[in-house]
């Protein structure tokens, strides 16, 4: 099945006549808004505080949602939990109200706790449980010489990129006509997340101090060089110039390095004591100061895909694995800093994309930043920017003494990432028979027809429906970053039961997916503006534990666990470019789920882990194209309905 609907990742991006210089013309190419210095806080000022949603709405939303996921027996034991904690006076009011004199003293009462709880405090290794990967569309150049030219091409178009973020000209950002904060556009550069043996942190150099970073860190053969991509006037380097540094790198180190790289891929405590150790010694310390400071990455991959042995179907796991964790010790895993925020990774065979390190900001400003790169990297001739610079310094090689027993944790860590890597089973593919065009033809949303796909792929293997996350963007507030719509609803659970059922016409399949659609509709509105539940829940049981009172039973019970253990853990992220993206799992026996809706086809990326026996994500992708396939075949049977 998934033959059919599968398609290597030949697919060039928009065929988009060349445009040069100005980046308003890009930006309006994209189809964004028009680009103007000074605009991209013009809303700022007018975004709102995140409100802190009504108690009772909250509880009685949370057993909604657990409805369709527990048994009777339990459903009716945490009825009674929620009802105590919610009674007046109750536990429930009491933490409310530390939660509203919070939201009254800051402007985003979740945010900082929201970096700490799913980010810095998060022990797991960044690589496979945090940070995502995306592969790009397949370039047409094969070898060094093409590597090298796309890549400085890539480097000119971020800095390019970072130019309308510097000069607060990128247009504002708009979800359903309300204008987004732009803040995390201000965290994708320049910043780098710092190992802790607790707890990690995160630094961010600002472009508009003196000292502003000019730099990017180019990886080779697990060298890592500092390379300056502007000259000493901060005028971007021109392409050549970057060409002919990126040559020079390559030139220096035939040999690979020691991969001590390969430590920003273990366990954070170990990872953050190594760190610490390291840093005592002044080399150390510099070169380390050099990679936080670097305004973003870029790895020069060997290449370790070869048309003859592996089949041109591959290539897109090829790709995948690259970009999620570098393909493993001997492939290009050690020629990465996971820790960094970007890291565009530039392979040999026209495989490109890119790893991110999450903690700073979310896809969607991350999208906005390939669309851009990638449009330069294509629309810009070589001589286009041939101003000479003055006063460029050569790359510097990053220097690192390293003791016996780091030497060992390296090994290990070697280890530690190839059993991660055989661990992760990946499915990206595209979906070919229709994409976003189908459903809004039926006037349905896409997002909404997708999620009950994933529903319904799941219910067909597993004959139950399972608690679900869905990111959500809270950037119409202030600072905000995601709330989460459980995509397992009363209706959807509805919605699979009939769909499986033989003996149901066509139309009250129908009409149970409209109505499941309308559900999932109204949990993403409620969720985008502030009212879902999940960071409220959060963020009661956080008072609580400031408050030093006893966690309440609402969150001791195994309900709340089982709401929480997200066996679907799913994102779309749409993009212009026909990329491809994918997460790792968020709990042992769950998926990862992440698509890139275009007009005609729908780009997934799943994830799942081989130790779970039950979990298997190439079922799982023939079965979500078989789910998107059956609710086609049903809508085709109905004429079109009102408008959801
Ligand atoms: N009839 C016809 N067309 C419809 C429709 C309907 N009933 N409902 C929606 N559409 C159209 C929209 O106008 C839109 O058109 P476009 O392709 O021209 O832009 C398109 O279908 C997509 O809409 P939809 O599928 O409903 O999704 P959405 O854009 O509303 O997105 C979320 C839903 C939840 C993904 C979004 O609100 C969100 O929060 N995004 C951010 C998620 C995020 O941050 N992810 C990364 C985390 S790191
Ligand atoms: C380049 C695609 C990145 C998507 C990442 C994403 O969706 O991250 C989610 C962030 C959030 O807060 O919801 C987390 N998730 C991967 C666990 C869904």
């Amino acid at each position: 099945m998934l033959s059919v609907v599968t398609r290597h990742f030949m697919r060039q991006s928009a065929n988009i006549s060349p445009i040069m210089k100005a980046a308003e013309k890009t930006a309006a190419m994209l189809g964004r808004r028009q680009a103007q210095p000074g605009r991209m806080f013009a809303q700022q000022n007018s975004l709102a505080n995140l409100p802190v949603p009504p108690l009772q709405q909250t509880l009685y939303k949370y057993l909604l949602a657990l409805k369709p996921i527990l048994s009777t027996e339990d459903y009716e034991a945490t009825q009674a939990i929620v009802s105590e904690f919610g009674k007046p006076g109750g536990y429930g009011e009491k933490l409310q109200m530390g939660l509203i004199l919070r939201s009254q003293k800051m402007e985003n009462w979740l945010s900082d706790w929201w970096l700490d709880k799913a980010y810095l405090e998060f022990r797991s290794p960044v690589v496979m449980h945090v940070s995502p990967g995306v592969v790009f569309p397949r370039e047409n150049y094969r070898g060094v010489e093409g590597q090298l030219d796309f890549a400085s091409r890539l480097i000119a178009g971020v800095v390019d990129f970072k130019q309308l973020i510097d000069s607060n000209s990128l247009p504002v950002d708009y979800m359903s006509g309300q204008p987004l904060c732009m803040d995390q556009y201000y965290k994708i550069l320049s910043s780098c997340r710092v190992p802790g043996v607790k707890k990690d942190s995160v630094v961010l150099y600002p472009p508009n101090k003196p000292d502003a970073p000019r730099h990017i860190i180019v990886a080779y053969n697990n060298h890592l060089f500092s390379l300056d991509v502007y000259d000493s006037n901060r005028k971007p380097l021109p392409l050549t110039e970057l060409h002919s540094q990126l040559k020079r790198i390559v030139a220096e180190s035939p040999f690979p390095a020691i991969p001590l790289n390969i430590l920003t891929s273990e366990h954070r405590n170990v990872w953050g004591k190594i760190y610490k150790k390291m840093s005592k010694d002044k080399i150390n310390r510099a070169s380390f100061e050099e990679i936080k400071r670097s305004i973003f990455m870029v790895c020069l991959d060997k290449p370790v895909y070869s048309e003859e042995t592996d089949h041109i179907e591959n290539f897109a796991h090829h790709c995948a694995k690259q970009a999620l964790y570098g393909g493993g010790s001997t492939a290009n895993s050690c020629n990465r800093w996971f820790d960094k925020t970007l890291q565009f990774i530039v392979g040999a065979d026209g495989d490109i994309g890119l790893q991110y390190e999450h903690c700073t900001a979310e896809g969607p400003p991350i999208t906005a930043l390939i669309d851009h790169s990638l449009h330069y990297a294509h629309n810009t001739p070589l001589d286009s920017r041939q101003t000479l610079s003055i006063e460029r310094s050569a790359p510097k090689r990053l220097e690192f003494n390293l003791d016996r027993a780091t030497l060992e944790v390296i090994d290990d860590a070697k280890c530690n990432i190839d059993s991660l890597g055989n661990d992760v089973q990946i499915c990206c593919f595209s979906f070919e028979p229709f994409g976003k065009d189908l459903p809004k033809s039926q006037r349905i949303s896409p997002d909404a027809f997708i999620q009950l796909a994933i529903q319904l792929a799941f219910f067909k293997i597993y004959g139950h429906s399972t608690a679900t996350y869905e990111s959500a963007s809270l950037r119409k507030y202030k600072f905000g970053r995601t709330d989460t719509i459980r995509s397992a609803t009363i209706e959807s659970d509805s919605f699979v039961r009939i769909m499986m059922d033989q003996t149901k016409k066509p139309s009250e399949k129908a009409h149970q997916m409209r109505k499941a659609i309308q559900a999932h509709r109204e949990n993403t509105n409620a969720a985008i503006n502030g009212d879902a539940i999940d960071r409220h829940l959060l963020g009661l049981k956080l008072v609580a534990i400031e408050q030093g009172t006893n966690v309440p039973d609402i969150f001791m019970d195994t309900s709340y666990q089982t709401s929480v253990h997200f066996r679907l853990s799913t994102s779309q992220v749409p993009a212009k470019h026909d990329v491809t993206m994918l997460f790792g799992p968020v709990v042992p026996d769950g998926y990862g789920i992440c698509y890139n809706p275009q007009e005609d086809h729908i780009n997934f990326g799943v994830t799942a882990f081989n130790t779970a026996r039950e979990t298997d994500s190439q079922k799982f992708g023939q079965k979500l194209a078989e789910s998107l396939l059956d609710m086609q075949y049903v809508l085709s049977k109905v004429p079109p309905q009102a408008k959801l």
